[in-house]
């Protein structure tokens, strides 16, 4: 057994309609996060790993079995991703995360021309990211497979504060190969309530 938990989605399959479907959730959900989670644990079980903090391993990922990278990193890009997200969702960033923005980018629209971009532009699958540094600067980077930057050498090195998952498995459904299409519906659902709460805690 390790310590990590296989945590609830912070809404029914049906709240982020019609911009992502219910469906495309609940098999996200039930069946992909599933899969990632049963597969880390497995890898894990009764290695120092099952003990330890989930950043501490990305941060030592060049040292780990493959399995552990890929399905640990499906876990955590997963649960970051459900919670970046919500039915009332939307709007705009306030407060110091949306001068970080505006510090980084020149101004929000600019900012999501260049995260759009980067989540068009990841060939095959991978995320588009949103990220705070030790000083509290943003900037946007994009990871193959189930990577993430905080894992060594990957993107752009810091905290990861905003997800979103452009494998086919999360637009397929309803998107088919309009992957741009889901990256603009995707702004409809953002929780940026939640992603000021992981822009304070990353630095
Ligand atoms: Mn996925």
């Amino acid at each position: 057994m390790s310590n990590f938990k296989f945590n609830d989605l912070p809404y029914d399959f049906n709240a982020l309609e019609p911009y992502i479907d219910a469906r495309t959730m609940e098999i996200h959900y039930t069946k992909h996060h599933r899969a990632y989670f049963d597969k880390f644990t497995a890898a894990i079980d009764g290695t120092p790993l099952a003990d330890m903090n989930i950043i501490d391993i990305f941060k030592d990922i060049e040292n780990q079995p493959v399995a552990v990278r890929n399905n640990g990193g499906g876990y955590f890009n997963h649960d970051l991703f459900w919670n970046v997200m919500s039915g009332t969702g939307g709007g705009n960033p306030s407060g110091a995360l949306a001068d970080a923005i505006n510090a980084a980018f020149g101004s929000y629209e600019k900012f999501k021309e260049t995260f759009n971009n980067a989540a068009a532009t990841r060939f095959g699958s991978g995320w588009a990211w949103l990220c705070a540094d030790e000083s509290g600067k943003v900037e946007v980077c994009s990871t193959a497979n189930q990577d993430n930057p905080i894992m060594k050498g990957i993107g752009c090195g810091n905290t990861p504060i905003l997800g979103l998952d452009v494998w086919e498995h999360a637009y397929y459904l309803k998107y088919q190969n309009r992957r741009p299409e889901y990256i603009d519906a995707f702004w409809n659902v953002v929780n940026w309530d939640a992603v000021t709460k992981n822009y304070e805690k990353a630095f």
